[in-house]
């Protein structure tokens, strides 16, 4: 018999995103944390099936809604992409604001998620727009060498956004546009492997999985643009919400942004999240403000039969 899952895509400043609404596995009781291991043990061939090929492509992003473990949240949430599962996800989150509108589930205001590294807090202000206030977010290590075999040294900086970032300034001669999305990454994925080569983590070993190349904006009403490198080896088309939170984390540490201060940043498509944060204990809580866009609703069928109903994993 043909599994049905039902499931809306939107796009926030490019980046897509694929929630599904209906049709997912239980994923039992628990915190976020417990229920994001059980979903990452058991059901990743659901994972694969919803986000890769054939029915998705390497740069989504899934969204999986359950009951929160949270009293005061609206959902729980957990994100995925082609190869695993993420922490947190900023577009993702925007994305899901207005697909929860779409659906007519809310309107202009705030509701919280439950997500497995925290709670975050949704404002949908109407329209395509929201702001993420994001879970509490820090830079870790300043500097940081490593060495990256036909590159040189690479110096960067690891901050927490919900996901592990490595930021560094994006090579001077790779221009941050997307026509030169390729060598870029290359560059970013040769950072990666160094990174895990050389055993530089984040907190309590964790892996730094997203590498963020961080350079000026292009449009002289932002503050800097990025091109942000996913772990499952996609770029993300938006500025990445985690990843701007991460800059965030870096700005106020470095005592380049005094908090309330609007950080407008491109991402690699000229596309803009407006950031700015509070200080608050163990770090600073980002701001993070978008539009998205519903694309798709949809059903998608699996039929027990077909050998690639658990998508293509690379
Ligand atoms: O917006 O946080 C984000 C994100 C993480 C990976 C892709 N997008």
């Amino acid at each position: 018999m043909l599994q049905r899952v039902q499931v809306i895509d939107s796009h926030t400043a490019g980046e897509p995103t694929r929630v599904v609404i209906a049709g997912g596995p239980d994923l039992g009781a628990g915190s976020m944390s417990v229920r994001r291991d059980r979903f990452r043990d058991e059901f990743d061939g659901f994972r694969s099936g919803i986000v890769n090929e054939p029915r998705g492509s390497d740069v989504l992003v899934g969204a999986i809604l359950t009951e929160p473990h949270e009293a005061d949240c609206r959902a729980g949430v957990l994100f995925f992409n082609n190869v695993s599962v993420l922490g947190m996800c900023g577009h993702a989150t925007i994305g899901l604001a207005v697909t929860f509108a779409h659906l007519g589930w809310v309107k202009p205001g705030t509701f919280k998620l439950d997500t497995p590294v925290g709670t975050v807090e949704v404002q949908y202000h109407g329209g395509q727009s929201a702001t993420v206030a994001n879970v509490v977010s820090h830079r870790f290590r300043k500097c940081v060498n490593v060495a990256v075999p036909g590159i040189g040294t690479v110096t960067g900086d690891i901050a927490w956004g919900g996901n592990w970032f490595f930021l560094t300034d994006a090579p001077s001669d790779i221009p941050l546009t997307v026509g030169h999305a390729e060598r870029l990454t290359s560059y970013a994925k040769q950072i990666r492997r160094a990174l895990d080569d050389a055993r530089i983590t984040g907190a309590d070993g964790q892996e730094i999985d997203h590498v963020e190349l961080v350079g000026p904006a292009h449009d002289p009403n932002n503050q800097g643009r990025n091109f942000v490198f996913c772990p499952g080896g996609a770029y993300d088309r938006s500025p990445c919400g985690t990843g701007t939170s991460a800059k965030l984390a870096c700005l106020a540490a470095d005592g380049k942004l005094a908090p309330g201060s609007v950080w407008r940043q491109e991402g690699i498509l000229g596309t803009v999240f407006e950031g700015r944060y509070e200080v608050v204990d163990g770090g600073i809580r980002p701001f993070i403000t978008g539009d998205a866009y519903v694309t798709a609703e949809g059903t998608l069928l699996y039929d027990p039969a077909d050998p690639f109903r658990q998508g293509i994993r690379s």
